[in-house]
């Protein structure tokens, strides 16, 4: 998996101090020794991280990095606790995984709207001295220290699940095409199975609009059965929301590209009924070097036909990939408020491949 694209941070999180409890008493004015009245410190706020669908990066942490929450007001005099200190919450986005930077340890996996998690607890209030007041001594003057925050570097990691899965059979041109929509660098070559894990790339359309790709390995007929590199690394893609489908045309008369998607749909199919109905579109590579462009509009017929959109690029030259890059986004839009489907994607997460 390309490193750059899971976003990873070390943020320094503390709990707010407990405030400290008082010593007072009360002064009343027919009773000048009255007895100790010194109040409790509030709590200390604590350090809650919260998941949120509406980030989708960790950036907002390269710019800060220390988190401290509040401390608690001291006790006063009458009785009086001091207040808390107000909880710090600090919005992650959904998919985001906190460990302890030091242990490694896991802390939390926030990967549903809403869930909290506490990083750093509040130091506890001091009791005042009406707390310690006993027989022989009715008038302490000592009460306890508000106690310090929990405090600690951890590290957020944001572990992405692709949006759009890149399917065909070797060669076809996955990575050349993830490469260029995206700033991944996948190995490429002139020969099968190439690609032996899957890559992550990130396509920045704008500010506002990212899609995650991911490009496998090659399919070939039998992958269900072990032939090639398998099927196994199809799981990587069973969450995503959209199947790009890439196929070779250059060299339609010796190799069918119809043929070719055939084989692969048949895998995707026997990986899982799920995986084949997911959405697809079907994508034509390797038009700079098709002799005859009219068969691609045989071939966006074709495909019609069996109810998919047919595109044409070329991965290598770059035509055809601007639009593309829109017509994925639309109909990633199209897929998102397509009436209640069969598959929901509720969370972004995935471990790693
Ligand atoms: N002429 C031409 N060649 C291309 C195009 N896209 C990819 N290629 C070439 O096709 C070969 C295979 O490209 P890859 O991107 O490695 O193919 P892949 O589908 O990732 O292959 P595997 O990882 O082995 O499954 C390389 O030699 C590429 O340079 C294209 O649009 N036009
Ligand atoms: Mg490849």
């Amino acid at each position: 998996m390309e490193k750059q694209f899971i976003d990873k941070v070390k943020i320094y999180v503390k709990g707010g101090r407990g405030g400290n409890g008082a010593v007072a008493f009360l002064r009343e004015k027919y009773r000048p020794r009255g007895g100790p009245a010194g109040g409790d410190g509030g709590k200390g706020g604590d350090v809650v991280l919260v998941a949120t669908s509406s980030k989708h990066t960790l950036l907002d942490f390269k710019y800060r990095s220390h988190f401290k929450a509040r401390n608690g007001q001291h006790g006063k005099g009458k009785n009086q606790k001091g207040k808390d200190g107000e909880d710090l919450i600090v919005y992650v986005p959904i998919g985001t995984v906190v460990r302890d930077a030091e242990t490694g340890e896991v802390i939390c996996d926030l990967v549903r709207e809403g869930q909290r998690c506490v990083v750093a607890k509040g130091g506890r209030g001091g009791r005042g001295n009406a707390h310690f007041a006993t027989p022989t001594n009715q008038a302490p003057r000592y009460a306890e220290r508000g106690e310090e925050g929990e405090e600690r570097w951890i590290i957020l990691e944001l572990k992405l699940i692709a949006d759009i899965g890149i399917v065909g059979l070797p060669n076809a041109g996955k990575s050349t095409l993830l490469g260029r929509l995206t700033r991944a660098r996948p190995k490429v070559a002139n020969y099968p199975f190439t690609t032996v894990s899957p890559n992550l790339g990130v396509l920045e359309l704008d500010e506002e609009r990212r899609i995650v790709l991911a490009d496998i390995p090659g399919l070939i007929e039998n992958a269900h059965k072990g032939a090639g590199l398998g099927h196994e690394f199809l799981r990587h893609i069973e969450r995503t929301r959209l199947i790009l489908h890439l196929i070779d045309v250059s060299d339609f008369r010796e190799r069918d590209p119809l043929e070719a998607f055939e084989v692969v749909s048949r895998e995707l199919e026997l990986y899982s009924r799920e995986l084949a109905e997911k959405p697809r579109i079907v994508v034509g590579n390797k038009i700079d070097a098709l002799s005859d462009r009219d068969y691609l509009r045989y071939l966006k017929e074709r495909f019609r036909g069996m109810g998919y959109d047919f595109y044409a690029v070329s991965a290598l030259t770059g035509e055809g990939v601007e639009d593309l890059k829109e017509v994925l986004w639309r109909k990633l839009e199209e897929v998102e408020h397509a009436p209640a489907g069969k598959v929901q994607v509720l969370f972004r997460h995935m471990e790693d491949p």
